[in-house]
């Protein structure tokens, strides 16, 4: 493997360009035109324009992409996350022309893709699923009887759904049907597939999820948990790993149920195996996302492993050179997502210039970024600019260096959810480690965040006032 093209922009583009590069690889960026001076472009070997700024005109081309793979000579394509990482056509594609796709073969990217053909395909494996229906609904009074004996509140989930798209809690018998009727036509409007189907609904659950990593000689290991409880409408901001909850035990059962999912797909690469953990600390599989997800960086950190490195290996056909038995877990890292939003207007897209961008350095310390002083934060896209990723021997010091972290960080021009990874750290729920899915509609709101930031500029002005009066010797204030 001498050249490989990364589909994909921002952070994640130079994240895989940097192992690539390290691996002695020769690296082909695509963009689009208002990611003309983006890093990610500067950063590759060689770079091709591949379309106008909406992602379905550039990101999303597939075909136009694996042409530039071909007439620039490249062996293989990245994906990284989002845009065609689990597009299971787009896999084929690549291997019809030649071009590995670096990640699992399309019969797993198609069978994840589908809940309810996910749940089929594991449940001879010996998964601990979360009661519910195992066929898309058809007979809705059928359903009825059977949400009755599982006992509300249940869930409706579209099979084509996952991460939270097209999810619908009733709460009681009396809304069954008409929430069944808006949760079909929903999954028809937003997926063309308007297959659902029940579960029990789990009331307070953590997410934790775990990464897995298989060989094409039919290996596969885990690479321990990711605890992703603090999110936002589905959208992750803290995660960290290891998990302050799992027991060795539960740790080793987790993870050799993650493994027994990857073999049930024949799963070959990254992939990650999301569960709910509920109060009485039972696990229940969820889904599995088959691509490089944003936070790999905190199981990176914690198993002194490089995921994108073992992912071209794999790729390339080597067997996986490390034994489940010789991953251990090391200190604790947690990770920040650096999104443009606004914590304190409801977490809207900031827009406009980074007038200045500085990142924070040290030891424990590491910024996946994709951006640089100057730059506007296109509106096309995700807003996430950077991760911020800490990282110690324990959990302490890894939410101590965060918060120094978010401080050195300099970012004006635009609002980050910066400020709002102070307010996570400093809450005694995430620092006790007794926290779940709810922490962020729980106890974050404007006021609370506008609240800390005052009582923190009251004593940095207290502090000058009192630096000033004593370097000045004009009179001694007691301390
Ligand atoms: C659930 C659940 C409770 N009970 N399933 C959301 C993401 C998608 N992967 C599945 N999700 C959930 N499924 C049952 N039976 C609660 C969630 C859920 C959730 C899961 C992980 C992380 C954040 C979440 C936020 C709200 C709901």
């Amino acid at each position: 493997m001498k050249k490989i093209l990364v589909a994909n922009r921002g952070e994640i583009a130079i994240r895989v360009m940097r192992t690539a590069k390290k691996m002695g690889i020769k690296t082909v960026a695509i963009y689009s035109t208002i990611d003309r001076q983006s890093p990610h472009v500067k950063y590759a070997d060689e770079a091709v324009l591949i379309g106008e700024a909406p992602s379905n005109q550039s990101y999303l081309l597939g075909d136009k992409i694996i042409n530039v793979a071909k007439d620039l000579n490249v062996d293989a394509i990245h994906p990284g996350y989002g845009f065609l990482s689990e597009n299971a056509d787009f896999a084929e594609a690549c291997e019809k022309n030649n071009i590995i796709f670096i990640g699992p073969k399309s019969h797993a990217i198609r069978v994840m893709g589908s809940k309810l053909a996910a749940k089929d395909t594991v449940k001879s494996y010996d998964i601990p699923m979360v009661p519910g229906t195992d066929e898309a609904i058809t007979d809705i009074p059928e359903a009825k009887k059977i949400a009755k004996e599982i006992g509300f509140p249940i869930l409706i989930k579209a099979s084509a759904g996952g991460g939270g798209k097209g999810m619908r809690i009733v709460e009681n018998e009396t809304e069954f049907e008409s929430q069944m009727d808006r949760a079909i036509s929903e999954a028809v409007n937003a997926f063309g597939d308007g297959s659902v189907f029940i579960e029990k609904y789990v009331a307070s659950p953590r997410h934790i999820e775990i990464q897995v990593l298989a060989d094409t000689h039919g290996n596969v290991i885990h690479l321990f948990e990711r605890e992703c409880s603090i999110q936002r409408r589905h959208q992750k901001v803290v995660e960290e790993a290891p998990s302050s909850v799992l027991t060795p035990k539960l740790r080793q059962q987790m993870g050799d149920a993650a493994v027994r999912v990857a073999k049930a797909c024949d799963y070959v690469g990254a992939g990650t195996v999301e569960f709910l953990l509920d109060e009485n600390l039972n696990f229940y599989f969820l889904e599995m996302n088959t691509r490089l997800q944003v936070e790999h960086p905190v199981s990176e950190i914690i198993t002194k492993t490089d995921l994108v490195e073992l992912q071209i290996k794999v790729a390339r056909g080597e067997v996986l050179a490390l034994k489940q038995e010789d991953i251990k877990i090391h200190g604790h890292a947690l990770e920040l997502r650096v999104y443009a939003e606004d914590p304190l207007n409801d977490f809207l897209p900031s827009v406009g210039t980074l007038e200045v961008y500085k990142l924070p350095k040290g030891d424990g310390i590491r910024v996946d970024n994709g951006f640089e002083e100057g730059m506007e934060i296109p509106i096309y896209y995700d807003p996430m600019i950077s991760k911020l990723i800490t990282y110690g021997n324990t959990r302490d010091e890894a939410i101590s260096l965060m918060k120094y972290a978010i401080n050195d960080y300099q970012i004006e021009g635009i609002q980050t959810t910066l400020p709002f990874g102070t307010f996570v750290c400093e809450h005694d729920a995430f620092r006790s480690g007794n926290f779940d899915t709810h922490f962020v509609k729980k106890y974050y709101s404007a006021n609370t965040l506008l609240e800390q930031q005052k009582t923190e500029a009251k004593l940095a002005a207290l502090i000058a006032v009192q630096h000033y009066l004593k370097t000045q010797k004009l009179l001694r204030i007691p301390d």
